[in-house]
């Protein structure tokens, strides 16, 4: 197992809904460690940035316009395997087809409104959390409950 960050963002639908607690509250529960999380006001430019991919893309304007529409939570997570086991927990794309316990599955019904991103891979982690957090904003400490977490 590799120690990972991922940046996970609580989109504007979570924010606005009450549910950015509920939301980080089932990422720190599996162990991954918090080291930098911040309320913020995406602009139009780190938005095109973040979705550079889907440019060109019939959604890309809808998708720039929703993630600027309303304030969102950053949060840089760390741990093994923190990549993958957020994108699990997050479900599929689509809320529609996420299973019933993962975050969309739980809470979302429009692919529009899907509630988390959560880093692809371990390329788009290291890139999104740069984007997102200054080095001054993550902050490393030690966890009493670390040996209870990881082996
Ligand atoms: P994000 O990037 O938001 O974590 O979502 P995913 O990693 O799960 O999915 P993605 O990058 O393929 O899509 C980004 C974002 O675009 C919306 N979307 C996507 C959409 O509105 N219509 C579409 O057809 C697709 C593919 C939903 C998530």
């Amino acid at each position: 197992m590799t120690t990972e960050r991922t940046l996970v963002l609580v989109k504007p639908d979570g924010v606005q809904r009450g549910l950015a607690g509920e939301i980080i509250g089932r990422l720190e529960r599996t162990g991954l460690q918090i080291v930098g999380m911040k309320l913020m006001q995406i602009s139009d430019k780190l938005a095109s940035k973040h979705y550079g991919e889907h440019e060109g893309k019939p959604f890309y304007a809808g998708l720039v316009g929703f993630i600027t529409s309303s304030p969102v939570v950053a949060l840089a997570l760390e741990g093994p395997s923190a990549i993958s086991t957020t994108r699990k927990l997050m479900g599929a794309t689509n809320p529609a087809d996420s299973d019933p316990g993962t975050i969309r599955g739980d809470f979302g019904v429009d692919m529009g409104r899907n509630l988390i991103h959560g880093s692809a891979n371990a390329e788009d982690a290291v890139r999104e959390v740069a984007l997102f957090f200054d080095d001054s904003e993550l902050v490393a400490y030690d966890r009493a409950t670390q040996p209870w977490i990881v082996e």
